[in-house]
């Protein structure tokens, strides 16, 4: 649910540094955790757009956190892109606008965290995907943004969630939602939760090769849905990946097995045809293709040998973390209708079995490039 009003954007809009009136503001319905607004404002007689968000702080506990990552990251970003010769670079990386007292977020009376970024134009995103060139530039996003940060320099960076894509604990969360029972659904989840119950093979792999140091930490991006990749209109080309709040330490294999969650299905995450979700070899060849051209440079065998298991394994995660959200009664993410969660973690669990069947191809081809 959008919750802010016009009269109180207003007054959030005041505290950054952007000169010009505010004309209006529509809320930016994608997303199921913060607030997002493209606000257009008058300056110097042109229309000029920005983003207003505000930070879901239950989910973020440290916005202050959060923010100091983003600025390091996009910083980074921006100079190794620079040092490169790229142009157009608010187009390329994310542009944090100051506040009035030059801080990179603004914290409201009743303790809302707001931040503003340049708006960026003339790019668009998808909620599924559509073509092999778009899942290629997908991987090729995602792969080049993780090949930039490898040399970030400084302390590690804040975990903003912490054990994010911890699947043992997420599996754990959802045994003990089914057990409590809070919402009273277990039963209507029951197929649900007795075929999670069968994936518990899964769930430690990466945790203890992580554990082990069989395959190292990196920072990664964590939340690489295929609707954070922000495609150029005219060339179609990945300019940017949005959404960076979860850029922190973890393994290149997550955001990878997030890629292939989001990408290799026609479907969007809450399709009620489940008939149609399955995994699409020639999407994850174009992704593969995308994602080990740049990221390709860095990965280790250990992390390769993992790379087709970590689309089963992510996918299974999310879907863990939508049922978990079922059984809690809708707590977490936001929901447009009744079992809204549930419908999710079918599609997702759908999805599992079809990576299962293609898995040894998937990793077969990925071995090959
Ligand atoms: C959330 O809000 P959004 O759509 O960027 C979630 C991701 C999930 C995703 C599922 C911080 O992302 O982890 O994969 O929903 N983000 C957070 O669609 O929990
Ligand atoms: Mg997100």
């Amino acid at each position: 649910m959008q919750r802010t009003d016009l009269s109180h954007l207003l007054d959030i809009s005041r505290q950054f540094q952007i000169h010009g009136e505010i004309l209006h503001a529509e809320p930016c319905k994608v997303g199921h955790i913060n607030e997002t607004y493209t606000a257009t404002y008058d300056q110097g007689g042109t229309q000029v757009r920005y983003i207003h968000q505000r930070i879901n702080h239950e989910v973020f506990k440290d916005p202050a956190g959060v923010m100091d990552n983003l600025l390091r990251v996009t910083t980074h970003l921006r100079r190794k892109l620079a040092e490169a010769g790229v142009k157009d670079l608010t187009r390329r990386a994310l542009t944090v606008i100051p506040t009035n007292d030059g801080a990179s977020f603004h914290k409201t009376r009743d303790g809302e965290f707001w931040r503003t970024f340049v708006f960026i134009e003339r790019v668009r995103t998808f909620e599924a995907v559509e073509t092999v060139a778009q899942a290629f530039e997908a991987g090729r996003a995602f792969g080049e943004f993780q090949s930039l940060l490898v040399d970030l320099p400084g302390k590690r960076l804040a975990e903003t969630i912490p054990h994010f894509h911890h699947t043992r604990r997420r599996f754990d969360a959802m045994v003990a939602a089914a057990q409590s029972d809070k919402a009273n659904r277990a039963v209507t989840a029951k197929a649900e939760i007795e075929w999670a119950l069968k994936q518990e093979n899964a769930v430690d792999t990466v945790l203890d090769a992580l554990a082990k140091k069989r395959i190292p930490e990196r920072i990664t991006h964590n939340d690489t849905k295929f609707n954070n990749v922000m495609l150029d209109l005219d060339t179609r080309k990945a300019m940017c990946v949005v959404d960076l709040d979860t850029v922190m330490p973890g393994t290149p294999l997550y955001d990878f097995g997030d890629m292939v969650r989001t990408t290799t299905s026609p479907t969007m995450e809450d399709e009620l045809d489940l008939s149609k979700v399955k995994m699409q070899m020639q999407m994850f060849k174009a992704l593969a293709r995308g994602y080990l051209g740049t990221a390709g440079k860095f990965l280790t065998k250990n992390e390769r040998a993992l790379i087709a298991f970590s689309g089963r394994l992510i996918t299974l995660t999310i879907g863990l973390r939508f049922l978990t959200d079922f059984l809690k009664g809708d707590v977490y993410f936001r929901v447009h209708r009744p079992q809204h969660n549930l419908d999710r973690c079918r599609t997702q669990f759908r999805l599992v079995e079809s990576i299962a069947r293609q898995e040894e191809a998937m990793q077969k081809f990925a071995d090959g490039l």
